[in-house]
C-alpha cells in the first residue's frame, strides 16, 4: 500500500468519525431542546409536558404558550362537590385541554388513556372521550355545561409558581350526586397519554 494511499485512507476515517460525532451530538442537542427534562427554564415560570406512548415525541408548553392559545381560552365558575359533601363554586381561567391536544400534539391512533400527574405525584386517568366532553355539569344548575380545563388563574389570582406548577385540571360533574372535587389535579406537571 502506499504511503499516499494509507493517508487518504486515514482521512476519510476522521472525517467519517468527525461527522458520526456530530450527527450525535446534534441528537443530543435536539432532544434536550425539547423539554429541558420537563424543567422550568427559569424561575418562576410554569411548564407542562406531554408524553407518553399515544404521542409523537415530547411536548413542552409555557404558561405564556398556553394563554396564547385564544381559541381554546375558557373562563367559567366551576360547581365542585368534595367527599365531605361540601359544595362550592370556584372562577377559573384556564384552556380547554382537547383544544391543546389537538393543536399541539400528534396522537397516535391508539391513543386512548390520558393520565394527570401532579408534581407529588397525585395521579388522575381519564379515557381520551371523558377528556373530550364538552357536558360536563353543574347539580344545581341544569344549564351549564362544562370542558375539562386546565386552569392557571382561580377567584381572581394567578397560581403563584413558587408554590408549584401553577396549573390545576378542573373539570364539572359526570352526573348528578359525582364528587368531582377529588379529581381536581393542583400542580398539573405531565399529562401521559397512552
Ligand atoms: N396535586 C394534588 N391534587 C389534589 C390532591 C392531592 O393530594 N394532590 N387531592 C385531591 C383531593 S382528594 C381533593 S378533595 C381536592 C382538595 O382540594 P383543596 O385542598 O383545594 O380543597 O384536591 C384534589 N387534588
Ligand atoms: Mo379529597
Amino acid at each position: 500500500m502506499s504511503k499516499m494511499y494509507r493517508k487518504r485512507i486515514s482521512f476519510i476515517t476522521t472525517i467519517t468519525t468527525l461527522s458520526l460525532l456530530f450527527f450525535l451530538l446534534m441528537l443530543y442537542l435536539t432532544f434536550l431542546a425539547g423539554c429541558q427534562g420537563g424543567q422550568p427554564t427559569s424561575a418562576g415560570e410554569g411548564i407542562l409536558v406531554i408524553r407518553g406512548d399515544a404521542v409523537e415525541g415530547e411536548v413542552c408548553l409555557t404558561l405564556d404558550e398556553l394563554k396564547s392559545m385564544e381559541d381554546g381560552l375558557i373562563e367559567d365558575d366551576y360547581f365542585s362537590v368534595n367527599s365531605y359533601g361540601t359544595k362550592e363554586y370556584f372562577h377559573f381561567k384556564g384552556i380547554w385541554i382537547w383544544h391543546v391536544l389537538q393543536e399541539k400534539t400528534d396522537l397516535k391512533d391508539n391513543a386512548s388513556k390520558v393520565t394527570f400527574i401532579a408534581e407529588d405525584g397525585y395521579t388522575v386517568e381519564y379515557t381520551l372521550e371523558e377528556v373530550k366532553r364538552e357536558d360536563y355539569i353543574d347539580e344545581q344548575n341544569p344549564a351549564t355545561k362544562y370542558k375539562m380545563i386546565l386552569a392557571w388563574e382561580e377567584n381572581g389570582k394567578e397560581y403563584d409558581p413558587d408554590e408549584g406548577n401553577p396549573f390545576q385540571l378542573v373539570v364539572g360533574q359526570k352526573e348528578p350526586g359525582d364528587e368531582n372535587k377529588p379529581y381536581w389535579v393542583r400542580n398539573v406537571k405531565t399529562i401521559r397519554i397512552d
